[in-house]
């Protein structure tokens, strides 16, 4: 072993423990039968994984739409709007979560809004009716939104006990699915995939309405 003659103790150690202490975990989100979906909502909770730092999360409006389109952050922090295009938007909530509605602004002239309640909140353009988004806000300390293959992932697991929850923002079924999960073994790579049910067209399709009982207050629906 070559590089343990010619490496430090200390940086032996570090390497060591970097390599064998951590593991990972894919969550491959689908609908009902089966197909991936991307933009799922991932949160995972467990002793000691360290909180994302959402304090400063932004939205953006990009071609008259909000980039990205779903987006998760930790309760008590706040998003920032800033609008990309060169036209004004306004940006509200009908929903109970949190009701809000910006000034109608340009560039980043939009106040930040605090997030202080649990859940998720569609958000639109007073202007622009095709302008959908989603704030989703929890108390888990981590969490991330699955790619175009359905799949979040999660890095530097310890070895431990686990809860993941998933949702998806157009789902049809209320509520969320959650699967506890345990990491047996340091350095072993873990894939779960759940369905989270039948899945409603998406809201920026032009003219086809959310039905969504997870949604109060959506503002879509209008
Ligand atoms: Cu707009």
């Amino acid at each position: 072993m070559p590089i343990l003659k010619s490496a430090s103790y200390g940086f032996i150690v570090y390497i060591f423990c970097g390599v064998s202490l951590a593991a990972s975990l894919d969550v491959t989100v689908t609908d009902a039968q089966g197909r991936p979906l991307a933009n799922s909502i991932v949160v995972l909770r467990g002793e000691n994984l360290p909180p994302i730092d959402t304090s400063i999360t932004e939205v953006n409006q990009i071609a008259n739409q909000f980039d990205p389109h779903v987006t998760i952050i930790r309760q008590h922090s706040a998003v920032i709007f800033p609008n990309l295009d060169q036209t004004r938007h306004q940006v509200y909530s009908f929903s109970s979560v949190k009701r809000f509605v910006t000034n109608l602004f340009a560039g980043r002239e939009a106040d930040p809004v605090n997030f202080e309640s649990v859940g998720i909140v569609p958000v639109g353009c007073n202007i622009h009716d095709r302008m959908h988004a989603y704030i989703y806000v929890t108390d888990a300390p981590q969490f991330a939104i699955s790619d175009i293959d359905g799949i979040a992932r999660f890095n530097d697991l310890a070895v431990g006990d686990y809860q993941v929850e998933m949702l998806h923002p157009w789902q049809l079924s209320p509520g969320s699915v959650t699967r506890d999960i345990r990491v047996r073994r340091a350095g072993r790579d873990l894939s779960i995939s759940e369905s989270v049910g039948t899945i409603g067209p998406d809201p920026r399709t032009p003219r086809r309405p959310v039905n969504n009982p997870l949604i109060r207050g959506n503002p879509f629906a209008r």
